[in-house]
């Protein structure tokens, strides 16, 4: 039986016209700068985001990791949401590759703090006695929230307050992409709030692997260093960059279908007596929601016996992250099993 696979849009394989720009891929020694394709398409990427240089990583933690590294020193602070990725889901890098403490803020329902939250938290520059705030950090789409999206302008006015006090803004934008075909609103017009950005190729845009890291030319040539510092720096890795090259060319667009399908999913849930759904937070490819005569654990394992494969959000929540490798079709059953669990 074939699963059908909602645990996250990490989960996508690359389709045959990625494989074919993969095989076909020119190729040098990246460490040396030599790969066309890794060159090629960190001038692309830079160019979408609107940001001077750009750089190729394995992984979106790695992308954000090396960011914070770029943009503090040992004992200091970044703020970011309570449930940003880089507090919940990236091991404690912050502290154990950086040497950095977080500052959470309580964002709403959709993930998002305001100024008026914020300032407060900005640590005075003469305390010598407490740790320098040095980077405000926003996620968009916001992953553990459920893929909500930061309004545009709230983004402004905390870019605004970031250079006002002398700090850096990072966006954490894996899923950049998916705000974007959801608000028309370009990378670049979202990256042009921040000084760094950080997005990912291996989600819904369908790459196996890799990240991307963008800011400034003197940023980027530090990033370069941490990489390699770190053990990231990849040789032949066209092969790789290619199917994100393919991703960023293709892929783009095709986001949009993602998000009906979570509508779609999400509106059936909606009509279950005995599931527990925000259909306010449903505003690209992830829906969570919550089912209410059965323990989490017992709801996953039976949709895994039934061949449908989901993941947890926040505790108690499960998530379920559509995607390429997931038609409406198949969407309708998993309605149909959950319905069967949980009637
Ligand atoms: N998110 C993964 C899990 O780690 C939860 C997923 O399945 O959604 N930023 C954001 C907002 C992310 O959602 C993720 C991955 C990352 C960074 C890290 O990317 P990778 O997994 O490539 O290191």
């Amino acid at each position: 039986m074939k699963q059908i696979d909602l645990r996250s849009d990490t989960v996508t394989r690359p389709s045959e016209g990625m494989r074919s720009a993969m095989y076909e891929a020119k190729v040098g020694d990246d460490v040396y700068k030599e790969d066309p394709t890794a060159n090629e398409l960190e001038e692309f990427a830079a160019q979408l985001l609107g940001k001077e240089a750009a750089l190729f990583v394995p992984s979106g933690v790695m992308g954000n990791q090396i960011c914070l590294n770029v943009l503090t020193k040992p004992g200091d602070e970044v703020i970011c949401e309570k449930d940003a990725h880089i507090f919940q889901y990236e091991s404690g890098s912050p502290a154990a590759l950086s040497g950095l403490q977080l500052s959470l803020v309580d964002g709403n329902k959709k993930g998002v703090f305001t100024t008026e939250q914020v300032e407060p938290l900005i640590r005075p520059t003469s305390a010598y006695y407490m740790a320098r705030t040095k980077v405000i950090e926003i996620e968009n789409t916001h992953n553990r929230a459920g893929g909500t999206i930061n309004p545009l302008e709230n983004i402004k006015e905390i870019s605004t307050l970031a250079k006002k006090y002398n700090l850096f803004i990072h966006l954490d934008g894996a899923r950049i992409w998916n705000a974007y075909v959801e608000t028309g609103i370009t990378p670049a017009e979202y990256g042009s709030y921040f000084d760094t950005v950080s997005c990912c190729l291996s989600k819904g845009l369908g790459a196996p692997v890799g990240s991307i890291i963008a800011g400034t030319k003197d940023f980027i040539n530090e990033a370069f260093r941490v990489r390699k510092a770190w053990g990231g720096g990849m040789r032949q890795v066209g092969i790789l960059a290619s199917a994100g090259l393919y991703a960023l060319k293709n892929n783009i667009e095709r986001l949009k279908e993602d998000h009906q399908k979570a509508k779609l999913f999400a509106a059936k849930l909606a009509q279950m007596k005995n599931i527990e759904i925000d259909l306010d937070l449903v505003e690209t490819n992830i829906v969570m929601f919550s089912p209410l005569n059965i323990s989490v654990d017992d709801f996953l394992m039976m949709c895994k016996q039934n061949g449908l494969l989901l993941g947890t959000g926040k505790v108690g929540i499960i998530r379920a992250v559509t995607h390429v490798d997931v038609s409406f079709e198949e969407i309708d059953k998993a309605v149909g099993i959950i319905a069967e669990i949980v009637k």
